[in-house]
């Protein structure tokens, strides 16, 4: 090879190694405890899809579901120390760390999803994002949690009365400990993966949630009665590890907000598709339902 063809030759691979350092990506991980097709992931991959369309693939997200990076309180301590860089989990496991979280996580405090929504994406939603701060973490977007309520393997609940002298599961937060308790009946907390075995097993009579977590962890399977008495509407939140978004810069800061805004927007429509789904798989399944006007 002549001088020339050298030269060229060594052009192109430095031009080759230029490029790649200049679209260098950074994959970012985030968790899940739910299945691949849930709402909330799918929410996840589409804030990812975004930001990385939006920063010519300098950043792009890796949603980590099915809970394979750990339970939710596991997770939430890896976003807030910075091994993980972003977490969708519910409100109410940030409770005992985030007061403010508190608040959204009453009893009847929402009196339907779509309230939830108007609050959670107004003044008082950046109102709650803000207590993260000084806890690791910084709040993209608020979801859709859409009404949690009762179940259980033994028989239908159709008032307060019936609850007396079961046990269910709540998630590890003193607000689920002290309603539960103060419904008469005892609080077993429990992280959300261990629920079903414990049911089966009789360790606990049953737990309560939304349909589309009823319905995608199995848990009709082994609690057939759903009582929807709606108890209460506790929102999902996405968080990014503070370590994480301090290296964006205020560019990609402002990307990554709106992107998060939109994801929001897309996590209610596909919440409300799968409110219905998982109703109708439910009941086809034989879960008994009792509904308020029972
Ligand atoms: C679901 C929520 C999960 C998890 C679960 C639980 O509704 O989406 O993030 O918190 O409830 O009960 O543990």
């Amino acid at each position: 090879m002549n001088l020339i063809g050298k030269l060229t030759v060594a052009f192109t691979l430095s031009a080759a190694l230029f490029a790649g350092t200049a679209q260098a990506q950074t994959v970012l991980r985030s968790s899940d405890t739910h299945p691949d097709g849930y709402p909330t992931v799918e929410a996840v991959k589409y804030f990812g899809e975004l930001v990385q369309e939006r920063t010519d693939g300098r950043y792009s997200v890796e949603v980590y579901h099915s809970a394979q990076l750990g339970q939710e309180a596991d997770t939430i301590e890896q976003v807030r120390s910075g091994v993980l860089d972003l977490n969708r989990v519910s409100m109410a496991p940030w409770n005992s760390l985030v007061p403010l979280t508190m608040i959204p996580s009453l009893p009847y405090l929402f009196t339907s999803p779509e309230h939830a929504r108007k609050v959670m994406s107004s003044e008082i939603g950046d109102e709650v994002a803000s207590g993260f701060d000084q806890h690791g973490v910084v709040v993209i977007a608020f979801y859709d949690g859409g009404a949690r309520s009762f179940y259980n393997s033994k028989k239908p609940i159709n008032s307060v009365a019936d609850l007396a002298g079961q046990k269910y599961r709540v998630i590890q937060s003193d607000v689920f400990v002290d309603m539960v308790a103060a419904l008469g009946a005892t609080a077993t907390p429990m992280p959300y993966g261990e629920v079903y075995s414990s049911i089966e097993t009789g360790v606990i009579d049953g737990a309560e949630n939304n349909f589309p977590s009823y319905e995608s962890a199995k848990h009709f399977e082994v609690a057939k009665h759903y009582s929807l008495d709606e108890h209460t509407i506790v929102p999902e939140v996405f968080v990014m590890s503070k370590a994480s978004w301090d290296r964006l810069s205020d560019e990609d800061k402002e990307i990554f907000r709106q992107a998060g805004k939109e994801s929001m927007e897309k996590q209610w429509e596909l919440w409300d598709e799968r409110v219905a789904a998982s109703r109708k798989i439910v009941e086809e399944a034989g879960s008994q339902i009792t509904t308020r006007q029972n």
